[in-house]
């Protein structure tokens, strides 16, 4: 339930409400309810979204609602979920102060945050995708982004004590866990029609194989278990390509109020995922004027491009002897040299293995579970649509089933061009 003295912002009250609060005020120049304008800009799953703009700037509001915007007051959810989002846009900006927004002010009682405008021509990426844009820095930014976020909340660099007791903070996000743990790895796999929908009567045939194939639900549960059971690092944990906003030179990640302590290639996968969605559904957005083929290429290099920035970002963090104070591998137990590259190297195989896997699940559950990706959805034809969805569901197979069968994330680039 909302907390007592909680109201939706709606109806303009989000601006009686902000000019009362002396630091936002500061940020629109006003403290005049008339000078400001507001409108609901949200277009996620989830959450009331408000852009105030004032006579010198615009600051976002961003407001939980006591359940699941998507679906309705029928699936009731947590608005706790808005403190661990301010807690991990505060962390997150502790590391990559040029990818976070600032957040200006948190209110419990109501669910709010106020923060930062990430200006136009910033759009989100999952838009600019659609629309065929290029960005020269997204890659080496998003893997800035992963590497220390990832890197610097990990045992790698933490002690065990300072570990179990952010572990112990962040346990307490369970509710928003449960519904990724329903939603990614339980609902998609299941007769649970409420739930479930996809390009049907194409897709029919699919979702039935897919329900059937019991080596890949024994995959999907290994990689729930170590959703639920894994603490390696403090995630994201909803970062897909809706939760990143873009212009050509400038990169902000958005919307952590899934953050938990979690395993790091669920953080790495969902980006996978959702670069391989874009790619994947790059013939449905083709037109005789602008064939899509060389764009859905470009699209599979800066999947390549982000993780093998990734890994070296990651590696050059933990070959800092000043960030090596983990218990994960402490100076004393792991030599600087061949010792150490031999334990990087182990870490490094196995955190690949997760990404694939959580990423072929991710891909799954946008095509046949309860929440889509635009870049599928906005292709009108069914027929094209289920073609681009095959397509992805094909190299999701190969990455839930077989992660060991790809050397590199050039492989997996590989797969998606090899099988259009
Ligand atoms: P949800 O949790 O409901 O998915 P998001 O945080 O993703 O909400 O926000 C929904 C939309 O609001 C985003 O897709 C984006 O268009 C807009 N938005 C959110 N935060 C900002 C921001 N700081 N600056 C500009 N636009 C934003
Ligand atoms: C009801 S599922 C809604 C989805 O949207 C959020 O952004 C998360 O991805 C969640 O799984
Ligand atoms: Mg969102
Ligand atoms: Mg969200
Ligand atoms: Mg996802």
């Amino acid at each position: 339930p909302a907390p007592v003295g909680y109201y939706p912002l709606l109806g303009g009250k989000v601006v009686d409400y902000i000019c009362g609060l002396a630091r936002v005020a500061e940020f629109m120049g006003t403290t005049q309810p008339a000078e400001v304008e507001q409108s609901e800009i949200g277009d996620g799953n989830m959450n009331l979204v408000f852009i105030c703009r004032g006579p010198k700037g615009a600051v976002i509001v961003k407001q939980a609602l006591p359940y699941v915007r998507c679906v309705g007051e029928g699936w009731p959810l947590t608005m706790e979920r808005a403190r661990f989002e301010y807690m991990a846009l505060a962390e997150e900006y502790k590391h990559c102060p040029q990818f976070t927004p600032e957040v200006y002010h948190f209110d419990p009682t109501l669910g709010a945050l106020v923060m930062r405008y990430i200006e136009p021509p910033h759009i989100i990426l999952r838009q600019g995708l659609i629309k065929g844009y290029t960005y020269s820095t997204l890659a080496a930014d998003v893997a800035t982004f992963l590497a220390r976020t990832l890197f610097l909340t990990s045992a790698l660099h933490l002690t065990a004590p300072e570990l179990r007791q952010r572990v112990a903070v962040w346990s307490a996000n369970r509710e928003m866990c449960a519904l990724t743990e329903q939603v990614i790895f339980t609902d998609p796999y299941m007769i649970r029609e409420d739930r479930n929908r996809w390009t049907s009567p194409q897709l029919d045939a699919a979702v039935a194989r897919i329900r059937g194939d019991t080596q890949l639900k024994l995959a999907v549960a290994v990689l729930k278990e170590k959703f639920m059971t894994s603490t390696q690092a403090l995630l994201h944990g909803d970062l897909h390509t809706g939760s990143i906003m873009v212009k050509d030179g400038s990169t902000f990640c958005i919307d952590p109020e899934f953050a938990f302590y979690g395993p790091m290639g669920f953080d790495t996968g969902a980006i996978i995922a959702n670069l391989l969605l874009a790619s994947c559904s790059q013939p449905g957005h083709a037109t005789a004027a602008e064939p899509r083929a060389a764009y859905a290429d470009w699209i599979l290099d800066q999947m390549v491009a982000l993780y093998t920035g990734f890994e070296q970002e990651f590696l050059a963090l933990w070959s800092h002897e000043a960030n090596r104070k983990g218990d994960h591998t402490p100076q004393g137990h792991f030599a600087a040299g061949p010792e150490l590259g031999l334990a990087q190297s182990q870490f490094m195989g196995r955190l690949f293995s997760d990404t694939l896997g959580f990423a072929g699940a991710k891909m799954i559950r946008r095509i046949i579970g309860i929440a889509h990706v635009e870049d599928m959805e906005s292709i009108k034809d069914p027929e094209q649509r289920a073609a681009c969805e095959r397509h992805a569901l094909a190299i999701a197979h190969m990455l839930v089933k077989e992660p060991g069968s790809f050397a590199s994330i050039a492989d997996v680039a590989a797969l998606a061009r090899d099988q259009p």
